[in-house]
């Protein structure tokens, strides 16, 4: 269904009851809510899992810019491949789907091309920290102004469940069936040191403190980086036995301790396998700095002009 069908079956009411339905109650469809206004609604259905954290970190990148933009021409969404960097193509603005591993590079070629448009890269823990993440420190040394959000769900989704840089110690993945011996990194962490000029960490758990962070990190001038943890329900979850879609929440929420204790009394809680344990995690802002970005220190160099 269209955004102009949905926005006229609001306004007409609902149709003629159908003798099946004939005196039962019909209400009109309720109009669509503010973030779908930038769904691209020809790109229907959307490929994500049902459950997967993706969807919910999307929406609530929809529900921040709705609440900022009125519409998104000034915006160019810039990801590489997987799950995570297909979202982009579900946003009604200015979109660039490209290689895997390579976002980075195509959005500073636009940013120092097309330096009014907000430059928003949207990539994964694979796309940007496997193949990527040599573009990723190098985008972060050089402050090229610009966003970059990288949803984390500590896996290769799109591809099957491979073994991810992220992948925490004891996870069972496709590549690691005896279970991962290998230690991760600490993508916010090597973002700050690799020279980032504002880093924050979120998770698809609380989308509100994530939509914060995202608008802080669109407004802030500089490369600024936020990593969301999200989960992947098909490969991360069903591998580990870690439940579904809502189990997998619950357990983001119990790596932080005072979430934790608030939670343990509940009984409605489904007790998490030991195996594998995630770490206690920093959430929010973890730096943030100035210093002269790409762009004007090519244009103090003289390299710009
Ligand atoms: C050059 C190249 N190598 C490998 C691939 C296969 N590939 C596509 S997506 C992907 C991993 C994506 O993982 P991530 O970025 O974490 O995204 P997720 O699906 O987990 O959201 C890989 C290895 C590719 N498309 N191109
Ligand atoms: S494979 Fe995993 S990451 Fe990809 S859409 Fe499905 S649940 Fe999400
Ligand atoms: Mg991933």
């Amino acid at each position: 269904m269209t955004l102009e069908s949905l926005e006229k079956t609001a306004a007409e009411g609902p149709p003629p009851e159908s003798p099946a339905t004939a005196g039962e109650p019909t209400l009109p469809e309720p109009p669509p809510s503010a973030e779908k206004r930038f769904l691209r609604y020809g790109m229907m259905p959307h490929m994500l899992c049902p459950g997967c954290g993706h969807g919910i970190v999307f929406e609530a990148m929809l529900r921040a810019l709705s609440s900022r933009y009125e519409q998104l021409d000034d915006i160019a969404f810039v990801a590489g491949i997987g799950c995570s960097s297909r979202v982009v193509g579900y946003v009604d603005a200015c979109t660039l789907h490209t290689t895997h591993g390579r976002p980075l590079t195509f959005a500073t070629g636009l940013k120092l091309a097309r330096p009014e448009l907000k430059v928003v890269v949207v990539t994964g823990d694979g796309d940007g920290l496997s193949i990527g993440g040599n573009h990723l420190i190098h985008a972060a040394r050089r402050n090229v102004d610009l966003t970059c959000v990288l949803f984390n769900n500590e896996i290769y989704g799109m591809t099957g469940g491979q073994l991810a840089p992220t992948t925490i110690p004891g996870a069972y993945t496709s590549t690691s069936p005896q279970g991962n011996a290998e230690t991760p990194f600490d993508a916010a962490r090597l973002v700050e040191a690799a020279g980032a000029t504002y880093v924050a960490r979120a998770q698809s758990y609380r989308t509100r403190e994530f939509e914060e962070v995202f608008l802080q990190a669109l407004d802030h001038r500089g490369f600024s980086f936020v990593e969301v943890m999200t989960d992947c329900t098909e490969y991360f979850g069903r591998t580990n036995r870690l439940g579904n879609g809502a189990d997998l929440l619950f357990s983001q929420a119990r790596v932080e301790p005072a979430i934790d204790a608030d939670l343990a009394g509940r009984s409605t809680l489904q007790e998490v396998p030991p195996r594998p344990v995630r770490p206690v995690l920093e959430m929010g802002v973890l730096h943030e700095s100035s210093r002269p970005t790409l762009d004007q220190a090519m244009k103090l160099s003289g390299a710009g002009s």
